[in-house]
């Protein structure tokens, strides 16, 4: 029997993380992660995958870690000598990466450099392979559009400029001591286990709860920003895929397609029987509800009695823009559709559709525990 291959993942805790361990272990490898230690557990994502520690030759084995700590991540390195390194961990969210950028740059850009001088130190050039999770971030203020492989960089925010260090030091380690080490340029990608503050599931953990009565309005920053979202289902699949290429290369991931936060909004909605529309312009525009589409209602298993043709849902709040924005994401996917093979099993609508279907799911938990006389907390962030 061939024997496993090992595969280490940095961020194993997050959203690409959790996917990708399920997809590398229904492959067949043996999944080590890196997780943070918490004053909580912090593992929900990935503890339908959980083994217990107490049985021998587990399959999921995680080592507590952190990207600012070299020693740690070389002896992580050292004893689980994996085939393949996926470094996911990282500080990933945009505006508050201008409240804390020097944590960013060391986490996001050094923390990058901790893994391919482990790499090299332990003299695993030849064996690990490594994926660099760099990001549609890069190109910030727009330049060209549709933005591929050779669209210059012009990052918009502490973090892109961290994940900027980190996409040339991974190149550079490629070239200098001839790695196996590659960028995935990723555009956004989405799923139910998205984070709470990004902002397709702040919008669809805030449709639901509305449409179930329990939050009366959202507020957004920008709505005008427009992405190029995928599922996160997908691009996994794709990290894996980018490492069992003949060449070590760099290669953008994205659906080809883009969204306007505002539509966004608008399809959530829809899914749970709202119609919006929206009015006025900048801080003052607002999200009203249009008419409902009863059907839809039915078909989610949603009564808006409570809510009324007129009222404002959506608002515009100012906290939310950030210094400065990336207006336009729109990915160019053709290499890696041509050389990979790359394609989506979900489109933007199938998205949105498996987003509101597990939100409404988890938020209707909620109201059996408000009608306990339980509090709702809902967190405007
Ligand atoms: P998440 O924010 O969901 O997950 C980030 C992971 O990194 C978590 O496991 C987190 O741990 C961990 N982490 C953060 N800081 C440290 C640290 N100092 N040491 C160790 N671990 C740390 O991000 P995603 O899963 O969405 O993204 C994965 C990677 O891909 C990130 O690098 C992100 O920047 C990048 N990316 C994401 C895109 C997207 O659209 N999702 C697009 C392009 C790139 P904890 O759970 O403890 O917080
Ligand atoms: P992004 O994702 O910055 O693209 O980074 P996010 O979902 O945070 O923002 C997308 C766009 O929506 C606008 N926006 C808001 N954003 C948030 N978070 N909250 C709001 O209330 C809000 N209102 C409007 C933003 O201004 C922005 O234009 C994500 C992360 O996963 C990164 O780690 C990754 O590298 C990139 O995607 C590709």
């Amino acid at each position: 029997m061939a024997e496993q291959k090992v595969a280490l993942i940095t961020g194993i805790t997050g959203q690409d993380g959790s996917y990708l361990a399920e997809f590398l272990l229904k492959k067949g490898y043996i999944v080590h992660g890196i997780k943070r230690r918490s004053s909580m557990f912090n593992t929900d994502r990935i503890d339908h995958l959980y083994e217990d520690p107490h049985v021998e030759n587990r399959n999921l084995v995680l080592h507590y870690g952190d990207m600012t700590d070299s020693m740690n991540i070389t002896r992580i390195i050292q004893e689980t000598q994996p085939d393949e390194i996926y470094n996911l961990a990282a500080m990933s969210h945009v505006a508050v990466s201008f409240e804390t950028p020097e944590y960013v740059a060391n986490a996001d850009g050094t923390g990058t450099l901790r893994i391919l001088e482990a790499v090299r130190f332990l003299g695993l050039e030849k064996k690990t392979k490594i994926y660099q999770a760099s990001t549609s971030e890069l190109y910030g203020k727009v330049q060209e559009t549709p933005q591929s492989e050779t669209t210059p960089f012009y990052p918009r925010s502490p973090y892109a400029v961290a994940k900027m260090y980190a996409y040339w030091i991974t190149v550079n380690y490629r070239e200098a001591y001839d790695m196996f080490a590659c960028n995935g340029i990723l555009f956004n990608h989405e799923s139910p286990v998205r984070g709470e503050t990004f902002v397709t599931r702040k919008i669809t953990r805030a449709a639901s709860k509305i449409a179930l009565g329990l939050q009366d309005k959202l507020y957004l920053g920008n709505l005008d920003a427009k992405r190029d979202w995928g599922h996160a289902k997908d691009y996994v699949r794709m990290m894996w895929m980018i490492l069992q290429a003949e060449q070590a290369e760099d290669w953008v991931i994205a659906t080809g397609q883009t969204t306007t936060v505002r539509d966004f909004v608008k399809f959530a909605f829809e899914y749970a029987g709202i119609n919006l529309r929206f009015e006025n312009e900048g801080v003052d525009e607002v999200g009203i509800i249009d008419s409902f589409d009863e059907e839809k209602a039915k078909e989610s298993g949603i009564d808006l009695s409570h809510l009324s043709v007129g009222q404002t849902v959506v608002g515009v709040d100012p906290r939310y823009f950030r210094p400065t924005e990336v207006d336009l994401l729109l990915g160019n996917p053709s290499k890696a559709e041509k050389k990979l093979g790359w394609n989506r099993e979900y489109n933007l609508q199938e998205l949105v559709d498996d987003m509101m279907k597990s939100d409404l799911k988890l938020m209707t938990k909620d109201t059996y525990l408000k009608d306990g006389g339980y509090k709702i907390m809902n967190y405007f962030e």
